[in-house]
């Protein structure tokens, strides 16, 4: 089930965004998705963002999964230079609980999507199962364990409340 060369890209933009980022990490991992995992910051390290952005369809990347918190430009200008649809994930800052982040990250022009998810934890996790889905259109293997994931999540949902 392992795969080797990483077809989604999980990139934010601090170490600060791991604590969100991991979910969108474990939830790729536990479907089997090779993917990695970068610190591209927008604002620090824009080199390193226009690198990452116009060479990850020729290195085999898929989906880039964004995640940035507070003026959050990563996943927009990541999509600005590739076309790999994008995956952007709002983390909640401390100033503003991450209303800043989602309306960095959501408010795209015409012309350049951004795929935005939920702010913090739920939006990372919903960040890698949406990824998944879209690679799954022409993986049968991966859409056969996305399927499996989703029945144990129905499973798992106890019917009394304590
Ligand atoms: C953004 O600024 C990062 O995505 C992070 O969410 C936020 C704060 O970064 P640090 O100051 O914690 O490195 O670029």
């Amino acid at each position: 089930m392992a795969e080797s060369a990483p077809r989604v890209g999980v990139i934010m933009g601090s170490r600060s965004d791991w604590e969100t980022m991991r979910h969108a990490d474990e939830t790729l991992t536990a479907l089997g998705i090779a993917h990695e995992c970068r610190v591209v910051s927008a604002h620090r390290t824009p080199g390193r963002l226009f690198d990452y952005a116009t060479t990850a369809r020729g290195r085999g990347i898929q989906v880039i999964i964004a995640g940035a918190g507070g003026a959050a430009h990563l996943p927009g200008m990541a999509a600005s230079m590739t076309p790999l649809p994008v995956l952007g994930v709002p983390v909640e800052s401390h100033a503003l609980k991450g209303m800043d982040s989602l309306l960095s990250i959501v408010q795209m022009p015409g012309g350049v999507p951004v795929g935005t998810l939920a702010i913090g934890k739920a939006g990372a996790i919903n960040a890698a199962l949406l990824a998944a889905s879209i690679l799954a259109l022409a993986d049968p293997a991966l859409a056969e364990r996305l399927d499996a994931w989703r029945a144990r999540q129905t499973e798992g949902v106890p019917h009394d409340p304590v």
